[in-house]
């Protein structure tokens, strides 16, 4: 029916929103990063409620940062270089402890900008894997490489045990929507750089103004 097509979901569409996210002079913008965002946490929805508490944070995030682009003051938030400018001139961002400001654009944007990573490292995995490789494994692996170190010891054994019922590869490639397993690989060979470039701008960005550790 025209009903379940439109749901259907295809997640190249999704990684694909991550090219609109850089602008000629590479940087990011805002809307398009939240979109992408908003497209995995679709896609994490899909796989079952054993993620809720996981997209539950994420969307959470997500709608800080759209509050903020739809704010009063949404036109210094345009790009990440731009909100963070903005904020740090302001005086908008907690930088050692939390205390006024816990949802600055700046640190929530860190913890999205750390999944990301997890993403990078995920979809690389699966894009090398082999028939017999476990999902769960290659999602625990990219976790530990990238978000683990910045969770408390509950969120990293929630996400461990979440790991563990995720459906295997060829489940998990059916879900993903892109075709043949051959596809998804090609789909992720073209996907990945793009990611990875968008990571490494706002890695950079936030490096150079010693944003890493934010609160
Ligand atoms: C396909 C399998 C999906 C696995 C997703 C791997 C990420 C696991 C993350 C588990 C964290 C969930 C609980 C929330 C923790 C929050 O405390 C932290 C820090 O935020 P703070 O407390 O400082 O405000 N939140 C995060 O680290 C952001 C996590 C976003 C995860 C988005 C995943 C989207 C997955 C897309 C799947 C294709």
């Amino acid at each position: 029916s025209v009903a379940s097509e439109d749901q259907k979901f295809c997640l190249r569409e999704v990684l694909d929103t991550f090219k609109l996210c850089l602008s000629e002079n590479k940087e990011v913008y805002l809307q398009h990063y939240v979109a992408g965002w908003r497209g995995l946490v679709k896609f994490l929805n899909s796989l079952g409620s054993v993620f809720g508490f996981i997209s539950k944070d994420a969307v959470n995030k997500i709608q800080i940062l759209v509050n903020h682009l739809n704010g009063e003051n949404g036109s210094q938030y345009v790009t990440i270089q731009l909100m963070v400018k903005y904020e740090l001139e302001n005086e908008l961002v907690d930088l050692t402890k939390r205390g006024s400001h816990p949802e600055s654009g700046c640190r929530t944007l860190l913890r999205l900008h750390r999944a990301l990573r997890w993403l990078e490292l995920f979809l690389e995995r699966l894009r090398t894997s082999t028939e017999d490789s476990k999902t769960s494994v290659m999602c625990s692996e990219a976790y530990n490489e990238s978000l683990a170190p910045h969770h408390p010891w509950v969120v990293r054994k929630a996400a461990g045990m979440a790991f563990c019922v995720l459906p295997g590869r060829p489940a998990f490639f059916e879900v993903m929507n892109v075709g043949p397993p051959e596809q998804v690989v090609a789909m992720l060979g073209e996907a990945l750089p793009l990611i990875s470039e968008v990571y490494q701008i706002t890695e950079e960005l936030y490096t150079q103004h010693n944003l890493l550790d934010l609160p």
